[in-house]
């Protein structure tokens, strides 16, 4: 990034050239992937700039370089997936310590919460963020990081990011905000104030369902020293391979997104109509609980859609099995459709007490509607039906 005037270059600018600056070497248009693990050295700790790739690649530089691009950070780190991020990131935290997280998180986030980091003496506690009291509410004297999903996964609650950072400032707390569902495109967190953003990039920043990833990203010093230190030094970090295809993938992200949220507004509007169909969740609805701050908050509302079936658990197996273009699988942002059943599959971590607290119930079913043509998959939703 050469400076301020990058800075205020549109999203897909950003996209197609943060981190692609031509090759010196001959010229190469794409740069080219550098997979070694290791550099030679002229001396003894005299090198080109890296010696192991671990701390640091050529082609993990220029796609973190698009990824702070993309997110207005100062910093960016690649992970090997979006809970290694996340690990990454909570790992800065010391025993004793006390994070507040939004109640409806990914189904693995709050097992890493509540299975393994709360053996190392972090305290957890879940609340329903939307509630704009909940911040007096859950805060204490050993906060030091609120963690915030919008739209949360599967619910698509919308959480007001730049109300809780205004409460969080002066008080040593960090905002993070996982973005992954929303992405850059739509919405870029620290703008809005928060400290840190994470993505599981094996979602939209990938785009084509083929790599696992995560990354942390900051304009906070405090954070970026902490964060760089554990990705050296514990080394959860995204091979060259894989930042290569991410960084390829991500040049048409503002496209697909643009794509994804058109149809996914189309599918969630036929839904809402269908006489199968309990109740559809997606921001872009009117009837969303949180429709007018997802659009102050958002620049568009993603490809999620989450809907109620009217039936059990037998009525859900039917339609998943009966569709034929949404393939039946977790995971979400690729540019293919994808169905499936939170409360078996990406939410079966949460205890079943939970679980039916906050609506993850047997009837639930969540789509990531992809870039295919939408009469096509409102036809398939319509055969499977039927
Ligand atoms: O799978 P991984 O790259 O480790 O990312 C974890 C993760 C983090 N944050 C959010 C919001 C996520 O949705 C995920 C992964 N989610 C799924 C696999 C899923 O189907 O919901």
């Amino acid at each position: 990034m050469k400076g301020d005037n990058e800075k205020q270059q549109g999203i897909s600018t950003k996209a197609v050239h943060a981190g692609q600056e031509p090759d010196p070497s001959f010229g190469d248009v794409i740069p080219p992937l550098h997979l070694s693990s290791t550099f030679a050295q002229s001396s003894p700790g005299v090198h080109k700039g890296f010696d192991y790739s671990r701390a640091g690649n050529p082609t993990r530089q220029r796609y973190e370089t698009v990824l702070a691009a993309l997110e207005n950070g100062t910093h960016a780190f690649a992970f090997s997936s979006g809970l290694a991020a996340i690990d990454a990131l909570v790992r800065t935290l010391s025993p004793g310590d006390h994070v507040v997280c939004c109640d409806d998180v990914y189904g693995g986030t709050f097992r890493l919460f509540e299975r393994i980091l709360k053996n190392q003496q972090i305290e957890f506690s879940f609340a329903d963020l939307t509630d704009p009291e909940i911040f007096e509410k859950e805060v204490r004297d050993n906060t030091k990081l609120i963690w915030i999903e919008t739209p949360t996964n599967p619910l698509l609650k919308i959480i007001d990011i730049e109300k809780i950072c205004k409460q969080a400032k002066g008080r040593s707390i960090w905002v993070g905000v996982d973005n992954t569902f929303a992405t850059p495109v739509f919405q870029r967190p620290l703008e809005l104030g928060a400290d840190v953003v994470i993505h599981s990039v094996t979602k939209y920043l990938n785009g084509h369902s083929d790599v696992i990833g995560g990354a942390v990203i900051t304009n906070n010093e405090e954070v970026a020293e902490s964060v760089g230190f554990i990705q050296f030094a514990a080394g959860a970090v995204q091979g060259p391979f894989d930042a290569y295809m991410v960084h390829r993938g991500i040049k048409t992200l503002g496209i697909r997104m643009e794509r994804h949220q058109k149809s996914a507004l189309k599918v969630a509007q036929y839904l809402e109509l269908h006489p199968k169909i309990e109740k559809v969740i997606y921001p872009g609805l009117t009837s969303h609980p949180q429709y007018e701050l997802a659009k102050r908050q958002m620049g568009g509302f993603s490809g999620i859609v989450s809907f109620y079936i009217k039936g059990d658990l037998a009525d859900a197996n039917r339609l998943l099995e009966r569709v034929k273009i949404f393939c039946l699988a977790e995971s979400l942002g690729g540019v293919e459709s994808l169905i499936e059943h939170p409360a078996v599959m990406t939410h079966a971590s949460l205890p079943q007490k939970i679980r039916e607290e906050l609506g993850i119930a047997d009837a639930l079913i969540r789509l990531s509607v992809g870039i295919e043509d939408v009469e096509d998959l409102i036809g398939d939703l319509e055969q499977a039906l039927l």
